[in-house]
This record gives structure tokens, sequence and C-alpha cells, in this order.
């Protein structure tokens, strides 16, 4: 009897150190397994941190997948208001002729159609840049050899649209400016609208080619002028408008055929609708003009003076909701997308 009590006991002490062992078993395979739990998720955390932080290499945003289920988009902040790439006055001369493959091969970031943003940073604005053309293809490469690089440094998101006038009909350049703006926002959604004559170039990068809280004159210093204004109303050359102040005056008149007049019915158009103009100062806004002969077929505008003297009344009727052309061919060229419109003809400039 007391042999089997005996017997009992050690068999009962034996089964409680084997469930003690079990349970020791389970509880360091707990703690290791809450551990390792833990170790999984702070790594997670860190790898979802060190890819928003990280600039991606990509020219849009980059994604990728985790488990194919979760994506995580690589976020890139906002350029600065100022770029820091920015080298102030430039040397310009026009003494040698530039060769376009030059130009593509120090250009090498531009995508198809004269279309950049800027890598390690979201562009502020988007900004289509306008040239009125014809036959002026040594002064383009000029502009597009001097103001490539001054844009990329600008931090700017920017698309070049040269609108070539087909034809031989008198010249009409603020026609040519209002098919730009509605031929580049069928490609992009540009908020921001440059115009530029082909012939005049910065001479300070610091000039950014963006929009304002008001209308903006850019070109305000230029060479031939003595470095000033020729008279304070003056708009002509390069000038800048969001979507929103171009739409509000109803877009450029469309009858000015031929040269002059044209610039100041702008300028009507944007004091008519209570703007002002902002400038950038006489030493930033410095720029040169090619120098060149009268064109053929942009002789004065003898109507010039009348229709200046007309402005509020007709801009209403005449501008970017009348536009009407027909669009010949486009190009898509490394620097630019050249688009030939056919404007129409001076004797339909009663309506149009
Ligand atoms: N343009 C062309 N081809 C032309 C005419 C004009 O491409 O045949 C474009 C070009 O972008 C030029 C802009 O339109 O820079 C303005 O041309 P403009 O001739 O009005 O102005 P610009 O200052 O010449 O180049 C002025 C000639 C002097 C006029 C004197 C009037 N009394
Ligand atoms: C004014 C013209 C503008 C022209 C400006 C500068 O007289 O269109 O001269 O011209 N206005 C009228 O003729 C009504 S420029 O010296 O650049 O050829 O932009």
């Amino acid at each position: 009897m007391r042999d089997s009590t005996g017997n009992f006991s050690v068999l009962h002490r034996a089964c409680k150190l084997v469930v003690l062992l079990c349970f020791f078993h389970i509880s360091v395979t707990f703690i290791f397994y809450v551990r390792s739990l833990d170790f999984r998720f702070a790594f997670a955390k860190h790898d979802q941190t060190a890819s928003k932080d990280t600039v991606p290499d990509a020219f849009e945003t980059n994604h990728f997948s985790v488990d194919n289920v979760t994506t995580i988009t690589k976020e890139l902040g906002k350029c600065p208001d100022t770029s820091p790439l920015l080298v102030g006055p430039l040397r310009i001369e026009f003494s040698n002729p530039v060769s376009l493959d030059v130009v593509r091969k120090e250009n090498p970031n531009l995508k198809n159609g004269g279309r950049f943003k800027p890598k390690d940073c979201v562009a502020l604005q988007k900004v289509a840049i306008i040239i009125p053309f014809r036959n002026r293809d040594e002064h383009l490469k000029f502009w597009l050899y001097y103001l490539h690089p001054i844009l990329q440094r600008q931090q700017l998101d920017y698309g070049v649209y040269v609108i070539n006038q087909d034809g031989d009909e008198v010249f009409n350049r603020a026609k040519l400016l209002n098919v730009g703006f509605s031929e580049a926002l069928k490609e992009y959604e540009y908020g921001c609208f440059v115009f530029s004559d082909v012939d005049l170039i910065p001479m300070d990068d610091r000039n950014t080619y963006r929009c304002f809280s008001q209308p903006r004159h850019l070109s305000v210093s230029m060479d031939k002028f003595g470095f000033r204004l020729p008279y304070n109303q003056y708009f002509g050359g390069v000038s800048s408008m969001s979507k929103e102040q171009f739409l509000k005056i109803n877009g450029f008149p469309n009858n000015y055929w031929g040269w002059g007049g044209e610039d100041d019915d702008i300028f009507n158009r944007l004091n008519s609708k209570g703007m002002t103009i902002s400038r950038p100062s006489g030493a930033v806004g410095k720029c040169r003009m090619i120098r060149h002969n009268r064109d053929g077929g942009n002789e004065d505008n003898p109507q010039r003076f009348d229709r200046i003297a007309h402005t509020k009344e007709t801009m209403n009727k005449d501008g970017i909701k009348t536009l009407s052309y027909k669009v010949v061919k486009v190009e898509k060229d490394q620097l630019y997308t050249k688009i030939t419109v056919d404007v129409g003809e001076k004797m339909a400039r009663q309506t149009n």
C-alpha cells in the first residue's frame, strides 16, 4: 500500500514537471512571437517613412506595391518660391549662329514637344509659352538655345508652342497668341501662359516666366529702348497671364492685321477689367532683342489707332470666344511643338 502510494507521488511530480516545462516552452515561444511582431511592424513603418522622403529619379511620381495589394506613393515636395538654381545676370549675344542639334544635346531632360518638369520637386506652375511665328527660324534657334536652360533653372513645368502663321496673308500676332492659348490647353492643364516674341531674350534668369496675381509684363527693360519702358502702358514683347486673367478679358483681339496696336488693345482690355500690370525691376527685367529688318507681310496696320480707341466696345465681341482657325500641321520636336495654322484673311476682319 505504501509502495503504491509512493509510486503515485513520483508519477504526480513527474507530470507536474512536464506540465511546468510545457508552460515554460509555450511562454518562451509566445514572448519570441510577440517580439518578432514588434520588429516586423517597426520595419514596415520605417520603410514607409523612408519611401516618403526619398526623391524618386523617375519623371512621374513613383509607385511600388506590397503583396500586390497596398500601393504606397512616393511624394515629391513643392518647388520653392525662388528656385535655388538661378544664377542672375546672363551674357546674351547673337554673333555666332546656333545649331538645333547642339541645343537638343545640351537639353537632354526635355520631353517631346519642348516639355519639361523638374525632377526633384513639383513645379509651382504649369506654364505654356506661346511664340507667334513666321519665317524667323534663325531667331527661334537663339530663343531655344537661351530660354530652355533658363526655364529649367526656374523649375517650371512648361511647354513651348510655336504658332506658325500659314500662307502669305498679313501677319496677325494677337490671333496667333489666341490660337496658342487654345491649342496648348487641349494638351495639358496649363494654368499660366507666357506670350513671347521670338526675338526677345531675357538677360537675367530671375525674371521668372510665370504668372502673378496681376497680369505680368516681363520685357520691361529692352536694349532697343535704352533699357527702359518706351511708355508706361507698354505691354508688348513678353507678357504672362493666368488662364483666369486671360479669360476675364476674352483673350486677345483677332482683328489686328499687320504691325502695331494689338498690345495696346490688350493693355486696354486689362485696364477696363480693373487689373493692373505687374512688372519685375528694371535690372531683373533687362532683355536683348535680336536686330532684324522689317518682315514682309507685316506692314503697319493703318486701322490700329481707331481700333485701340474702341477696345471697351469691341472686346466682348472679338476675342477667344469668337476665335476661328484651322490647324494645318503639328510638328513635335524635342525643343518645341510647332503648330502651323490658317488664321484666315484680312478681309474677314469685320467679324473675326
Ligand atoms: N513675327 C514673326 N514673323 C513675322 C512678323 C512677326 O515671327 O513676319 C513675330 C515674331 O515673334 C516677332 C513678333 O511677331 O518677334 C512681333 O513682331 P513685330 O514685327 O511686330 O515686332 P518687332 O519688334 O519688329 O520684332 C518691329 C519692327 C519695327 C516696326 C516699326 C514701326 N514703325
Ligand atoms: C507703339 C505701338 C505698339 C508697339 C510699340 C513699340 O507705338 O504696338 O509702339 O513698338 N502702338 C501703336 O502703334 C498704336 S516697337 O518699337 O517695338 O516696334 O509695340
